[in-house]
């Protein structure tokens, strides 16, 4: 697969947590702990089979269907494997969006956008979500469906609803991929996905494939495999779903001036753009901002030193889509780049910290009395908040990007 396995499990929380309807700040406020009592796991995995069956048929699901999506189903030791791997996401920004936005993606992705120009432009009539957009998902989850991933789906997701850490999120996600089979999508030998059970061209989770599949091209099926008219308008339905907002932007490169205030440099704190362009900010190449009241917020990667983004409300949508910034900045990126901007300038960033030295700076936050989260090593939105935090109290630029000076200064 082209992405790091560890988001995986990041973006099917947030998914699920949209689908139950539970807020993303509780969620990853740690209350996956609670909803996890709710939900029977373990045991017996045939006894488990027969509660889903159950459940299955009480969703109107028909007994063939049920049987025939179940018949071959067992455990998959690789799919526990792959969720228990604490992968820990620690390159730069500029590293990672090297890597994943090449030139042949890029190429690739806008020919594909001239291929399928016709379709795209119904899908953005009906949705608001342009051509950039949706081709981003398509390149970064798949290269445009050449890798969908080799594991059995309803292994992944009866062994992930089966097993004790999360299976309320996943049993939702079993259902819906027992219904793909009911309603003659897919037969069982041809879902195969990621590990986590998503599947199709742009890698929705069943009950999405569900909720927004569309058969676009008309062939009689929804098939997120391979009718690309399909995946093009279920993908654009699926992000108009997360609160897309038609005609706006999501993502634009911008230049600070010298003295520019950082610690209004906050993610989660939006202010009018004109309020930005009056402190000096610019675009990329020195153009005036629009002096308007678009809520923006600006994205230091890799802090000060480094590449500067204005992100709009439509950027939230790639933070729904995979809540890791470093990933969300790299396939809003993208789309810029598909919709004809310029390469981003990387600036010179001073080195960031390395996994051992992340955790150090996590361990003196918490003797400060900030809550960070897991010390784990990944520079989340919860250390760069008690970063800045700090870097007011010392002085220093409130750019929320640990150096080590800032390790040594605390
Ligand atoms: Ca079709």
């Amino acid at each position: 697969m082209p992405l790091e396995h560890s988001f995986r499990s990041v973006r099917d929380m947030i998914t699920a947590a949209r689908r139950l309807g539970l807020g993303l700040a509780l969620l990853l406020g740690g209350s996956t702990a609670a909803m996890a009592q709710a939900t029977a796991c373990g045991g017996d995995f045939n006894a488990f089979l027969n509660g889903v069956r159950a459940e299955a048929q009480s969703r109107g699901i028909s007994q063939q269907g049920i049987d025939r999506a179940l018949a071959g189903v067992r455990q998959d030791p690789k799919v526990l494997q792959r969720d228990r791997a604490q992968g820990v996401f620690q390159q730069a920004w500029m590293q990672f969006q090297g890597r994943m936005v090449n030139k042949n993606r890029l190429a690739s992705g806008q020919q594909r956008m001239q291929k399928y120009a016709s379709i795209f432009r119904q899908v953005e009539a009906q949705t608001g979500v342009p051509a950039a957009v949706i081709t981003s998902f398509w390149g970064l989850e798949t290269d445009y469906g050449a890798v969908l991933g080799d594991f059995d789906t309803l292994n992944a997701l009866a062994t992930l609803a089966h097993d004790c850490r999360r299976p309320e999120l996943f049993r939702p996600h079993l259902m819906g991929a027992i219904e793909l089979v009911d309603r003659g999508y897919l037969t069982p030998e041809e879902m195969r996905g990621a590990w986590a059970g998503e599947l199709g061209q742009t890698q929705l989770l069943p009950e999405d494939y569900l909720a927004y599949g569309t058969d676009a091209d008309g062939n009689g099926r929804i098939d997120l495999l391979r009718d690309v008219p399909d995946v093009l308008m279920t993908t654009g339905k699926f992000i108009q779903s997360m609160g897309w907002r038609r005609g706006e932007p999501w993502l634009e490169e911008i230049r600070l001036p010298d003295n520019f205030p950082y610690d209004r440099a906050a993610l989660v704190a939006k202010e009018p753009r004109a309020q930005f362009a009056a402190l000096g900010v610019t675009k990329a190449d020195g153009s005036p901002l629009e002096r308007d009241q678009m809520p923006a917020s600006i994205v230091l990667p890799q802090g000060r030193g480094g590449p500067a983004f204005l992100a709009f409300p439509n950027f939230d949508v790639y933070l729904s889509w995979n809540n890791s910034l470093v990933y969300a900045l790299t396939s809003g990126y993208f789309a810029t780049r598909l919709a004809g901007a310029p390469a981003v300038h990387p600036g010179n960033p001073q080195p960031g910290l390395d996994g051992e030295q992340m955790k150090q700076l996590q361990q003196r936050l918490v003797q400060r009395g900030y809550d960070v989260g897991k010390v784990d090593g990944i520079l989340g939105a919860n250390t760069r908040a008690a970063v800045r935090s700090e870097q007011l109290r010392l002085g220093l630029p409130a750019d929320g990007w640990p150096t080590a000076q800032l390790l040594t200064a605390l």
